[in-house]
């Protein structure tokens, strides 16, 4: 395993599981954390036999947003050269199917890195936020876009102009949020979750999270195309002659991911 200060890695079965580890500053998000963020997500995606990554923090933090020390003396010019935010981009970028289990604070950049994931399940603690308002800027890791999306207009509208904060329940009536659970069950049901998903069918998966990332992207009419071209590949796999046999066979399938 590689040596990292600001996250931890370990792999359990066919999930790779990385817990931000910040706590004094409530997993806050430096370059250094989304660097090594960054390669760890770098290793599980070339790992064949990751199946599924699971992104969580502590019971207080998933992550309070950007480091806001870090941030604060930056120019124009640091922020334009640096290209800064650009990098938090690798997340959106996996193949891999990418679960947030989120419990306590997520606010502003851990908003929108949890947002950044393929689902979120939250803890009842869990409280999200984009209150980057309140320090005289505003949300710049896809808050303004992502949560739009994920909640409408109204709700996010208001969450970035006021930068309140919004509960666990809230959260999930509002669709930001899969699946609300006790607190002290998160990881437990975020790792059932996840080995569910790396027990399937890799390719199936990995092109299933693909469409369904389309319908955000592309209208209609070309999303049902895509889906029905990437549908018909799968035809191609030993994986599908492998699920529908077990079926008809009635046993569990045995998945080779080719
Ligand atoms: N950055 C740096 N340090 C932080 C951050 C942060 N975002 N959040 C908390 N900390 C530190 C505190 O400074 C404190 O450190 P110290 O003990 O040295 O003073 C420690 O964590 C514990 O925090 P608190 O004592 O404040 O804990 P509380 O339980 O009293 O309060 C809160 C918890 C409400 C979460 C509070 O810490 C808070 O309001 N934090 C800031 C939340 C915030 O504004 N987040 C948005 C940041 S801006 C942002 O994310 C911009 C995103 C733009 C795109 C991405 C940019 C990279």
């Amino acid at each position: 395993a590689m040596a990292f200060e600001t996250i931890l890695v370990e792999t359990k079965g066919g999930v790779g599981v990385i817990t931000l580890n910040r706590p004094a500053q409530l997993n806050a998000l430096n370059d250094q954390l989304i660097g090594e963020l960054n390669q760890a997500l770098d290793g599980f995606e070339a790992d064949e036999a990751i199946g599924a990554i699971l992104v969580t923090g502590s019971d207080k933090a998933f992550a309070a947003g950007a480091d806001i020390k870090e941030m604060a003396a930056k120019t124009y010019m640091d922020a334009y050269k640096g290209d800064f935010i650009a990098s938090w981009e690798r997340i959106s970028r996996c193949r891999k199917p990418v679960i947030a289990a989120v419990a306590g604070f997520a606010l502003g950049g851990g908003c929108e890195l949890a947002m950044s994931c393929d689902f979120v399940l939250a803890a009842d603690t869990a409280k999200f936020g984009q209150p980057e308002i309140k320090l005289g800027i505003m949300p710049g890791a896809g808050g303004t876009q992502r949560l739009v999306r994920a909640v409408g207009k109204a709700k996010a509208m208001e969450l970035c102009l006021t930068g309140r904060m919004m509960d666990a329940e809230e959260a999930e009536r509002a669709g930001l949020v899969a699946r609300v659970v006790p607190a002290q069950d998160l990881l437990a049901e975020a790792l059932k979750t996840a080995e569910a998903i790396a027990a399937m069918s890799h390719t199936a998966a990995m092109m299933t999270k693909d469409c369904v990332n389309r319908a955000f992207e592309t209208t209609l009419a070309e999303g049902i195309r895509y889906e029905r071209r990437t549908f018909h590949a799968m035809f191609a796999t030993d994986d599908q002659k492998e699920g529908m046999a077990a079926f008809m066979e009635k046993r569990r399938p045995q998945f080779r991911n080719s």
